[in-house]
């Protein structure tokens, strides 16, 4: 399961796969981080099509098309607010990546480009963030053998190194 992740630094908004997911909020309209960066990359039309959405529950994901990106599609994934970790983050962010997986099969998409879900804005410790995306990918790697390629592109060098320690300790 391993050979389908791969790991990079960058901005994930210029990554050329069948979708990348946004570490959105319920509201679905924008943000800061990683949202606003998706969305003035793909202008307008994606509030637009964000805007029929409906929100989104956290731990819960919703497919848009991606517009003026060179992802075809968004997958807008609503992580936990980090509070000490005793609300039920653990298991709303392992849901999170467990819904885009799900998602992502249904509509018959092969790559996937994600961003370190939470730990940005929302406060979530890198490392267990980390621990959680992983391991609930490899397992939704298995239920899903056509999702070929899935990509966790972090912003920081840092960032980057955990996940390749992680990677390689599983
Ligand atoms: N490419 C890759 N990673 C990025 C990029 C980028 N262009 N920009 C930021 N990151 P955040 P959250 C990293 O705050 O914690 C928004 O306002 C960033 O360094 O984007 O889930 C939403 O609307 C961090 O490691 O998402 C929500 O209100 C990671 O992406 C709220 O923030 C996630 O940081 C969501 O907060």
């Amino acid at each position: 399961m391993k050979e389908r992740i791969h790991l990079a630094q960058g901005d994930l908004t210029e990554f050329l796969v069948d979708a990348i997911v946004n570490a959105a909020n319920n509201s679905l309209l924008g943000g800061g981080g990683v949202d606003g960066a998706i969305h003035r990359q793909a202008g307008p039309e994606l509030l637009t099509e964000c805007r029929s959405l409906g929100g989104c529950e956290t731990g819960d994901a919703k497919i848009t098309k991606g517009y003026s990106l060179p992802a075809l599609h968004v997958i807008h994934a609503v992580g936990p607010v980090y509070r000490g970790g005793h609300s039920g983050e653990a298991q709303k962010l392992a849901s999170c990546y467990k819904r885009c997986f799900e998602v992502a099969a249904q509509n018959g998409l092969k790559s996937l480009a994600f961003p370190s879900i939470s730990t940005g804005a929302y406060g979530y410790p890198i490392n267990e963030a980390c621990e959680i995306a992983l391991r609930t990918s490899l397992a939704q790697l298995k239920r899903f053998p056509q999702i070929e390629r899935t990509i966790f592109v972090t912003f920081s060098g840092r960032d980057l190194l955990i996940y390749a320690k992680q990677l390689a300790e599983l």
